[in-house]
């Protein structure tokens, strides 16, 4: 059995709690093989203390039979590659928000660097039958790196974000370069059917590729296989988690507190692309249009901090807080607030049983590669009284989660609608969504995608040849 390198932006110890789904998911594949696992040390090194653009110090620690080996970045790298090019222009543009790109000359300059950084600094580390999977619109052109340093392994590529329409994906400076490095990959992955369908139009109309008639794509002198795989989570873990002590605890403090009352809950990343403020003010609709809902219906969101050194993220904070302020304002009572809003990160222990004792789950990102929230409401929720999901059709779970009530988070009067159906589900209906919904989630479990996404790789009868990463 070949080894595993799993690389992507940041690594985590796979035993540690904080260490979330994918880690663990991917710590288990890669225990399994025994496996190296490749990324940047979250450590900035400042120019004064010996920071140099394209060089970074080498860190390992063993984790078990998993080798975890780190890269520093120095602060213009740093800057260029993460806060610039990947999350300044790759992530808005690849969520649709030509708007909020930042589109800086030396940023695409700073990713390559950052790329080219980690292939020279991953490549002497690897085996010639390790198998290599890169993670995430950070390290795209990774593999052609590798490539061009005459690396021929199996190579696969997983994009957790969307894959937008081809025009939009040509607004990206030197998306020309970036699209051409994905064939230097053998497998690529992509969240959903939408996804792939993007891709494949991306490819035929830019790239002129060929369609082979077993599906894969030919460009640039190299043929890469494509597919949808779909994330998901681990359904067994996050049930147990429900029903541990302290998951019942808050289960049922929350159902004692708001036992007159009617709880609904969001769990997000303070991020644009979730979009917290059309959610606040169709909660707002909801409690206008139906008042019956007031000194009733309660939201609890939670938003953690994220990204606050990336320009676009500043303005949201501040519209959050003062739409909740208002909405509060407005509808609260001595005894009652419609809004409960929490700026921090809940620990992960907590979330079953918030999500337990919510009566509807909102997931409404205005776009969204898949989201694993609405996975883990579904997954925690008590078979005999489950809650209702009400999903974004904009969120790549809506391909799957069929029995949630899709809505367009865009329109506000809506959305409002459908929460009020959501809140008014008769039991027998509740139950059945949720069954089928809870068999789909089940399905196709985290360990589900890691299995699948690297069989078909390592069953690929494709061998490697060189591209050129300039
Ligand atoms: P994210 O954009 O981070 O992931 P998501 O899929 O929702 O989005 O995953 C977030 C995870 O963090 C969930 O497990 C959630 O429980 C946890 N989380 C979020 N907010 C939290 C909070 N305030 N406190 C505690 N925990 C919190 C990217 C893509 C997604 C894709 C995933 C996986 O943007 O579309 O689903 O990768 O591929």
């Amino acid at each position: 059995m070949s080894r595993l390198v799993i690389v992507s932006n940041r690594v985590a110890d796979p035993r540690k709690p904080a260490a979330g789904g994918l880690a663990v998911a991917l710590g288990e594949s890669m225990k399994k093989t025994g496996a190296l696992w490749f990324g940047w040390s979250g450590e900035i090194i400042e120019e004064a203390d010996g920071g140099v653009p394209g060089e970074g110090r080498l860190h390992t620690e063993q984790a078990g039979n998993i080798e975890l080996v780190t890269v520093d970045l120095c602060r213009e790298d740093h800057d260029a590659y993460y806060l610039g090019y990947a999350n300044g222009v790759l992530w808005p543009v690849f969520h649709y928000r030509l708007d909020l790109g930042n589109y800086e000359p030396g940023f695409a300059e700073g990713y390559r660097r950052v790329n080219e950084l980690f292939a020279r600094k991953l490549l002497p580390l690897l085996r010639p039958d390790d198998q290599i999977w890169v993670h995430d619109y950070h390290l795209i052109p990774l593999a052609a790196n590798l490539r061009a340093m005459g690396c021929r392994n199996r190579m696969g590529f997983f994009l957790h974000i969307p894959m937008p329409p081809p025009l939009i994906t040509a607004t990206i400076p030197h998306q020309e370069w970036l699209m051409r490095t994905l064939f230097a990959y053998d497998l690529l992955g992509f969240q959903s059917d939408a996804d792939l369908l993007n891709f494949s139009h991306y490819v035929q109309s830019e790239a002129h590729a060929d369609v082979l008639p077993d599906g894969r794509y030919r460009a640039f002198d190299r043929t890469v296989q494509a597919g949808a795989f779909p994330i998901g989570i681990d359904v067994d873990e996050l049930i147990r988690l429900a029903e541990t002590k302290e998951g019942s605890q808050m289960f049922k403090r929350l159902r004692e507190e708001y036992s007159r009352r009617q709880l609904l809950v969001g769990v997000d990343r303070l991020d644009y692309s979730k979009g917290l403020p059309q959610r606040m003010r169709t909660f707002r609709e909801l409690l206008t249009r139906f008042p019956e809902n007031k000194n009733s219906a309660t939201l609890i969101q939670i938003a953690s901090p994220s990204r606050e050194d990336v320009d676009a993220y500043t303005n949201i904070r501040t519209e959050m807080e003062h739409l909740c302020g208002a909405i509060n304002g407005d509808f609260g009572e001595l005894d009652w607030m419609p809004i409960r809003y929490i700026h921090r990160t809940v620990a992960r222990k907590r979330l079953p049983g918030l999500y337990r004792a919510s009566r509807v789950g909102l997931v409404t990102p205005l776009r969204d590669g898949m989201n694993l929230v609405a996975k883990e409401y579904i997954a925690a929720q008590d078979p005999e009284d489950p809650g209702v999901l009400v999903l974004s059709r904009f969120a790549g779970a809506a391909e799957q989660l069929k029995e949630a009530l899709l809505v367009n988070p865009y329109d506000i009067e809506h959305t409002a609608k459908v929460i009020q159906q959501a809140l008014h589900m008769p039991l027998d209906e509740r139950r059945t969504r949720h069954a089928a919904l809870l068999q789909r989630i089940k399905d196709q479990d985290i360990h589900w995608w890691c299995r699948t996404f690297l069989d078909t790789l390592a069953n690929l009868d494709l061998p490697p040849l060189l591209l050129d990463a300039k």
